[in-house]
């Protein structure tokens, strides 16, 4: 079995979080616990540094910066981590964005989307990523970069690199 923790140089990653996930531990910590969106970032950065891993960081309120920063990221990242907010389950324009620009994709969600509103059920993003990962808090979104940066390496593995 490989090692799932090796580590992968010169790896780019962009991570993308939608509307409203700059308001987390600061509004309804019942649902989205009292971690900040700062927090996050600081634990993705550690677990991209154990990994030898570059991260761009945006969380953006607007759907077309969200869709600028995809089509920017083709010239300069190996992938994408996204939490898309609401926009999960409304935004085609999102979903095509991530679909024309061809770059792995894991969606991450901190609730679990199953569990709660039936509109919530529906990604339109899901079936253009590789995988999803939803209901972890935070941990969410370290386990999406885990997974990713997994997916990259045996993707490499397969090319015979
Ligand atoms: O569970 C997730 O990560 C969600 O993507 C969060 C979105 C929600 O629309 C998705 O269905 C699931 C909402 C993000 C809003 O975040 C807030 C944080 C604190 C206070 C208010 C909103």
């Amino acid at each position: 079995m490989p090692n799932s923790k090796a580590q992968i140089a010169n790896r780019k990653i962009l991570v993308l979080h939608g509307p409203n996930l700059n308001l987390l531990g600061r509004r309804e910590p019942e649902t989205y616990g009292r971690v900040t969106l700062a927090e996050i970032d600081a634990a993705l950065q550690e677990a991209a540094a154990e990994r030898g891993v570059e991260l761009r960081i945006v969380q953006s309120n607007h759907e077309g910066v969200l869709i600028d920063a995809i089509q920017e990221a083709l010239a300069w990242a190996d992938g994408i981590v996204i939490n898309p907010g609401a926009y999960t389950h409304t935004s085609v324009a999102l979903r095509d964005a991530i679909a024309g620009a061809g770059l792995p994709a894991v969606e991450v969600h901190l609730s679990n989307v199953y569990a709660r509103e039936e509109f919530r059920h529906k990604s339109l993003i899901a079936p253009v990523c590789v995988g999803q990962i939803s209901g972890f808090g935070w941990r969410s979104y370290v386990l999406g970069l885990e997974a990713l940066l997994d997916h990259l390496e045996s993707a490499n593995e397969r090319m015979g690199e």
